[in-house]
């Protein structure tokens, strides 16, 4: 072995919704997500010297066990990087990751292993001998929004923003950062019930659906939705208005799967499922006045976001009223996290 690294990255949920992208992964719209807590990817990166002719002399375990499928989208992401990471094809790669979250479970894996990769990479590069903390973490962030879009947000904890948006100093098109602006304290605790209402393979991949706002009717009309809420949300999160941000997001959830369903292909991405457990959290929140309420990935899951201070009333909801709707009863208690660990 001549050098290794070994990180724990997060996944994120994203509140405003990244969907339609430009060349060299340029996002059309800005987003902001929660990082998570519980979900999320642990990836060791092993050089050895180089045995092969190939360009890029790697192998990629999941878990133990090697995983050919995943290899495609690594071996992209290293072109993207090589210029600056000349490493990359000088020694032999091994990379071994393992998830917290159940195999297949819908969750994006994306943004946590490719955040998680993103950040072994710079651990080794010479680059990271010059870089600052601040530096280091932009770095890691704009590697990963090359390897995945909605990584680039997850090596930050808290709320981050990824993408221009012109009222949000310092945001950028090339790496995500933490929301600066001032944002009230109950946000950073937030719970988030993952409702696994299907487990399996998505729909449609996150290329294909990206791609499907290329020439899509309604893509310039949902670009400036997005960047709306952009404005709105930052606003709504200095006060708790817990009410006001609930609904926002839940008109970001719809937004996303209202683009694909009106692409070309179409796809329904939600399930009989997901649409009954949202009736019964909206039926919940008008017996209670819990403000709880749902986002969407590009899934048919579902989030169930609550303040901390509502934790327990909302499991025992979801315990009583959605598990007979949820993949074998199945669900994640997952939180807003503190970022990634470097673990060696
Ligand atoms: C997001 N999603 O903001 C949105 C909302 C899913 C729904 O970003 O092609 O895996 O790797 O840049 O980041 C999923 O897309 O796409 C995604 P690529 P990515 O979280």
């Amino acid at each position: 072995m001549i050098a290794s690294s070994k990180w724990r990255s997060p996944s994120n949920i994203a509140l405003i919704k990244y969907w339609g992208k430009y060349p060299h992964q340029i996002p059309a719209n800005p987003s902001i997500s929660f990082t998570l807590d519980a979900c999320y990817t642990e990836t060791e990166l092993i050089l050895s010297e180089k045995k092969s002719e190939a360009q890029f002399d790697f192998d990629l375990w999941l878990e133990g066990e090697a995983k050919e499928g995943f290899k495609p989208k690594v071996e992209q992401f290293f072109r993207a990087i090589v210029h600056e990471a000349p490493f990359l094809n000088q020694y032999r790669l091994e990379i071994h990751t393992a998830n917290s979250f159940p195999h297949s479970s819908g969750i994006a894996s994306s943004a946590s292993g490719l955040s998680a990769l993103a950040l072994c990479v710079l651990s080794i590069s010479n680059l990271n001998r010059s870089l600052t903390k601040a530096d280091f973490y932009r770095k890691a962030s704009e590697w990963a929004r090359l390897g995945s879009g909605s990584a680039s947000r997850s090596v930050y904890g808290g709320l981050v923003n990824w993408g221009r948006y012109e009222d949000l100093e310092g945001s950028a098109d090339a790496y995500a950062l933490p929301v600066k602006a001032h944002i009230h304290k109950d946000f950073l605790t937030y719970r988030d019930f993952i409702l696994l209402v299907e487990i399996g393979a998505k729909g449609v991949s996150s290329t294909v659906g990206h791609g499907l706002m290329k020439g899509h009717p309604y893509a310039e009309a949902r670009f400036a939705q997005a960047n709306r809420h952009m404005g709105h949300l930052l606003r709504l999160m200095q006060g708790p208005n817990f009410e006001e941000v609930g609904y926002l997001i839940e008109q970001e959830a719809l937004a996303l799967h209202a683009m694909m369903m009106t692409s070309d292909p179409y796809f329904i991405l939600m399930r009989a499922n997901t649409v009954k457990v949202i009736d019964l959290i909206w039926q919940f929140r008008k017996n209670t006045d819990i403000p709880a309420y749902f986002t969407l990935d590009a899934g048919a899951n579902v989030h169930l976001l609550c303040p901390e201070a509502h934790e327990q009333a909302v499991q025992k909801f979801v315990e009583q009223e959605l598990t007979p709707y949820l993949n074998q009863g199945k669900y994640i208690c997952d939180r807003v996290g503190q970022g990634p660990v470097k673990l060696k």
